[in-house]
């Protein structure tokens, strides 16, 4: 496969993104990737989202929320976005160079959702020291347009780097809102994912899926998450993103069977 390195953004720019997500913990990138791109990830996700449901393989956030790992073969296994270089130099710029990408899922909730609790992913690196670099990102796209009605993700800012009971306590007594980040599809936002946060119900019959790409630190290892990459894709991927999936299980084949999901505990 070709590997595309021209960015869209000049370097000062791709400077900038990150100064904004240093300060905010997160930051989006409107219009960036292809719609019919996009549009074509929706239509293989549709049929893959009502199978996993059916089979009660998916992992559950909440009433009618469902998180799912994508097959990493055809169209899921698209360089041209987990390769994206400007994502890419937004990532190195705060999680370091040579990043790992240990994660290809969804999130999506139906109608029948409700509030999560504001949550962060993980815990912080060290415990009590919560002012440490970036080390794990989560890149969210939608596969449709976010509206206020269909559960727009609600995020604070500026807390990834905060003690988790501080911003917690801030939130409860007012100092720190919620944002709703309602997205176009072609809209990306590369989020820290230490900043309290919690995903809203969808209110309409439609499901609203949310792309997650993981990358962390180079020396970073995530065990709830995975990658099968089977050999065949391997052998068709870029040197760029061979060092990017380095750690990722090599499979000859991937299961024909749904595998459960092993990222069950997801809020911290
Ligand atoms: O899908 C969303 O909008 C948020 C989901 C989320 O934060 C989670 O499940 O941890």
């Amino acid at each position: 496969m070709k590997e595309t390195t021209v960015t869209r953004f000049p370097s000062a720019r791709l400077d900038e993104f990150a100064t904004a997500f240093e300060r905010d913990g997160m930051v989006v990138l409107r219009g960036h990737f292809p719609k019919a791109t996009l549009l074509a990830w929706r239509d293989a996700f549709a049929p893959l989202l009502q199978q996993r449901i059916a089979s009660n393989a998916t992992a559950v956030r909440g009433e009618n929320r469902h998180y799912i790992t994508l097959p990493f073969t055809g169209l899921f296994a698209d360089q041209s976005i987990f390769c994206d270089p400007d994502i890419l130099g937004i990532v190195e710029r705060v999680a370091g160079d040579d990043p790992v990408m240990c994660q290809l899922a969804t999130d999506t909730p139906l109608k029948g959702s409700a509030y999560q609790d504001v949550h962060r992913d993980t815990p912080a690196l060290f415990d009590g020291e919560a002012e440490t670099p970036s080390f794990q990102l989560a890149v969210n796209f939608p596969l449709c347009d976010v509206t206020p009605d269909n559960g727009p993700f609600e995020t604070t800012l500026g807390t990834h780097r905060m003690r988790a009971e501080d911003a917690l306590a801030a939130w409860r007594d007012g100092r720190l809102p919620l944002h709703a980040i309602t997205m176009e599809l072609g809209d990306v936002m590369i989020r820290d994912v230490r900043a309290l946060h919690r995903g809203t119900p969808n209110r309409t019959d439609v499901p609203r899926p949310m792309v997650v790409i993981g990358y962390s630190r180079s020396w970073y290892f995530r065990p709830e998450v995975r990658i099968d990459v089977p050999m065949a894709v391997h052998e068709r991927l870029t040197p760029r993103a061979k060092r990017l999936l380095r750690y990722m299980p090599r499979v000859s084949e991937l299961e024909s069977t749904a595998v459960p999901e092993q990222y069950q505990k997801f809020a911290y």
